[in-house]
């Protein structure tokens, strides 16, 4: 299997399971992938999905290079497709999508984290989109979601040098929220998730869509859009839990 899902307390750990080839992404590991993202999304038992790489060196150290090669046109495009299919699932995932970083995250396998809505980094991490060292351009998102995280210079200074950063470094700019010693990564994620798991399932959605909506629209349009999502929550059974809960002082009952 080269997409392992393990599921425990409603958390789906997704690892990539290829670490012969540093966990590089050819069609099957992407489908692979793409379906068990789907599938832990769909599943009810799970409210938040941790994504990492199987071994101590690689999350994803990018697309597979030795499937690239033999590309024609056609052959590119479909290989883009299916990538951005698979970040688009990752990105509009209802349910909370965190990327353990536990090594490489290289050219692609750096795009899948930007796809991710929080990025956690073992302290051997190394990012980077090297694409141009191989004549290419970032093709799953780099060059959209990059400088949307880290801003717009930061994010051309690493695309068109192709130079790789390390987890201090990602963590500088933004790229990750915590650094982490290798060994307690998949702890790490799993507290975050712990605290997510807590909260209202219907907020987090909808926090996160709005979150995602914001790069696209301007503040007018965005404040706008926010104040309807936050009006609808008043139809919810959760929402008026969550308030009752605090003037009853207790804790809420959401899941
Ligand atoms: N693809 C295929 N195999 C890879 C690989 C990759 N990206 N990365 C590593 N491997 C394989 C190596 O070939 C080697 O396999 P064997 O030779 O043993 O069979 C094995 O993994 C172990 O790697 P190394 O021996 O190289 O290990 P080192 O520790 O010496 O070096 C490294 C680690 C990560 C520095 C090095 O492996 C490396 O530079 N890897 C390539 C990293 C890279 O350039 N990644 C970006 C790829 S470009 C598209 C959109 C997006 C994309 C593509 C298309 N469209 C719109 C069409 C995305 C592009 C990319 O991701």
């Amino acid at each position: 299997m080269l997409v392992q899902t393990d599921k425990k307390d409603k958390i789906a750990v997704i690892t990539v399971n290829r670490p012969d080839a540093l966990n590089a992404m050819n069609f099957d590991v992407i489908s692979e992938l793409t379906r068990a993202i789907t599938l832990a999304v769909a599943d009810s038992d799970i409210g938040v999905i941790v994504l990492t790489g199987a071994g101590k060196k690689a999350f994803v150290a990018g697309a597979d290079i030795k499937v690239m090669q033999k590309f024609d046109k056609e052959g590119a495009k479909e290989f883009g497709k299916l990538g951005h299919t698979l970040a688009s699932a990752i990105e509009n995932s209802p349910k909370p999508v965190i990327a353990a970083v536990n090594g490489f995250a290289l050219g692609g396998g750096c795009e899948i984290a930007l796809a991710c809505h929080i990025r956690i980094a073992s302290d051997n991490a190394v990012f980077g989109q090297p694409e141009v060292k191989l004549g290419l351009i970032p093709g799953w998102g780099g060059t959209q979601r990059l400088p949307r995280i880290v801003g717009k210079g930061i994010a051309a200074e690493l695309i068109i040098t192709g130079r790789n950063i390390d987890a201090e470094d990602a963590y500088r700019i933004g790229l990750v929220s915590q650094v982490v010693p290798l060994d307690s990564l998949i702890h790490s994620a799993k507290k975050i998730a712990h605290l997510i798991l807590k909260n209202g399932p219907n907020a987090i959605a909808s926090s996160l869509d709005q979150v995602n909506l914001s790069a696209g629209s301007s503040l007018e349009e965005g404040l706008e859009r926010e104040v309807q999502a936050f009006a609808d929550l008043f139809e919810t059974d959760e929402t008026r839990e969550g308030l009752k809960a605090f003037v009853e002082k207790r804790p809420p009952e959401f899941r």
